[in-house]
């Protein structure tokens, strides 16, 4: 099965509404357009189901009329599937289901999708990725075959995958997909010696960095941001992009795909949910005063020091507590600080399968040096600022050679205004490139 590459006909028909009984008018391929719908819904759900994976699902009857869509919602509740099934009610006798992930085989929170496929009389499926959960891993396309249905797998397999790499990282690895992001000057400084950062990048970057907060599961910054910029780590430029057409590539990544959150949120009972605020601050002497302690933010902050066990310690969880913050303590890196693979372990505990690190330089270090960061997002703006604080660790830290540093695969490049985006794998997941098997 192949993509094509995208058309304005296909761009079109991806975007269409959010209701059923959609007409097909012309040319195109039913599949095609009917995928890149599915997935458009799977990266509107993006950030509001996890630890459950983001789905997009699409049927398709027999003369090319859309009877039902849907995406998985929070977790514990629906998945994709019965969500577009009921829509369709028994217009799905005999039609095609699209979706983006294999329907599961295990009762879980809920029962089994590919048995309701099955009940709902769909003859035919087409998935674009089999699910990495090992309870299913292809026990639900078995299923469905068994049963009669006619099944393809592998169509927007590179798409769903990508859109899955959170999913995929906490089910191997129980540990968040690590995003490490930052905005630097082309001399790869975040603030000037007196610590001045705003702003070194455009409008058009910092609406981009709002539109990946918002389908990230948790934000994390170091005590040091804190003091220094007061951040609020909130989403507030949802809207971003365009819904991903036919054949186009979805990265949540890369501002284009992010789609409109409208026609999706609406089918989602947390809409307005904002990703969880992580704080690392070993001795917890962020101010008290700061926004993330205030409590008046939407959403959940969550500090993570190292009890020394002292009674100051205790008291300044306490004092942070009555601010609404969770104080969460593990053990010490070789720094002393909070060990970042025990932050990861906390955050996986707590279902977060993805993590955007903010910095600063301290922090992104400490992930960079443990070798923990998956991906790194980079914006550069076209600015030299000859000295001042580097994004990434300092002048007298990092590795000796050049063999030490992370480089990057499979980057893209983008434009965001006047600034640059690179985005590229440090740890690209084997998933991601697994052959689709069917
Ligand atoms: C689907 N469709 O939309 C999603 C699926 O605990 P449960 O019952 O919610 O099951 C969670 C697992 O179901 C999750 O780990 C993944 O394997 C699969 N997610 N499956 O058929 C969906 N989100
Ligand atoms: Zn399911």
């Amino acid at each position: 099965m192949t993509e094509r590459p995208g058309s304005s006909a296909g761009r079109e028909r991806a975007s269409l509404p959010n209701r059923a009984s959609t007409t097909v008018r012309s040319g195109g391929s039913v599949d095609g357009w009917a995928m890149a719908r599915a997935l458009s819904l799977a990266a509107g759900a993006l950030g509001r189901t996890s630890p459950n994976p983001a789905v997009g699902a699409v049927i398709v009857d027999g003369s090319g009329i859309v009877v039902g869509e849907g995406a998985t919602r929070a977790y514990g509740q629906a998945h994709a599937e019965p969500v577009a099934l009921a829509m369709a009610g028994g217009r799905a006798r005999d039609a095609t289901l699209y979706v983006t992930l294999e329907p599961c085989s295990h009762h879980g929170r809920t029962p089994p999708c590919a048995d309701a496929v099955v009940a709902a009389g769909v003859t035919r499926v087409v998935v674009s990725t089999l699910d990495p959960n090992p309870r299913v891993a292809g026990r639900g396309i078995a299923r469905l075959r068994e049963a009669g249905v006619s099944v393809e797998v592998g169509l927007g397999a590179g798409v769903a995958r990508t859109l899955m790499a959170g999913f995929a990282t906490w089910i191997a690895t129980q540990r968040p997909h690590v995003i490490a992001k930052f905005a630097a000057s082309l001399d790869g400084r975040i603030a000037t010696r007196t610590g001045e950062s705003r702003w070194i990048s455009g409008p058009e970057a910092r609406r981009w960095a709002h539109g990946v907060r918002d389908h990230v599961d948790a934000i994390l910054v170091g005590a040091g941001t804190v003091r220094a910029d007061d951040p609020a780590l909130t989403s507030r430029t949802p809207h971003l992009g365009q819904p991903v057409a036919e054949g186009e590539e979805a990265d949540p990544l890369l501002d284009r795909v992010v789609p409109s959150r409208p026609a999706v949120a609406a089918t989602h009972a947390d809409a307005a949910r904002q990703p969880l605020r992580v704080v690392l601050d070993t001795q917890l002497t962020m101010p008290l005063t700061s926004q993330l302690a205030s409590g008046r933010l939407p959403g959940a902050t969550l500090v993570v020091g190292v009890d020394d066990g002292t009674a100051d310690w205790a008291s300044r969880r306490a004092s942070l507590a009555r601010g609404g913050v969770e104080v969460a303590s593990v053990g010490p890196g070789v720094d002393g600080r909070p060990a970042v693979a025990a932050v990861l372990d906390l955050l996986g505990a707590r279902g977060v399968t993805t993590l955007l690190v903010e910095g600063g330089a301290t922090v992104h270090e400490a992930f960079f040096r443990a070798g923990l960061v998956d991906r790194v997002a980079a914006v550069l703006a076209p600015m030299v600022i000859g000295g001042g604080h580097p994004a990434v660790g300092t002048a007298a830290s990092g590795p000796d050679h050049l063999s030490g540093a992370s480089r990057l695969q499979g980057r893209s490049v983008t434009l965001l205004g006047e600034d640059v985006l690179v985005t590229g794998w440090v740890r690209r997941p084997a998933w991601l490139d697994d052959a689709a098997r069917g």
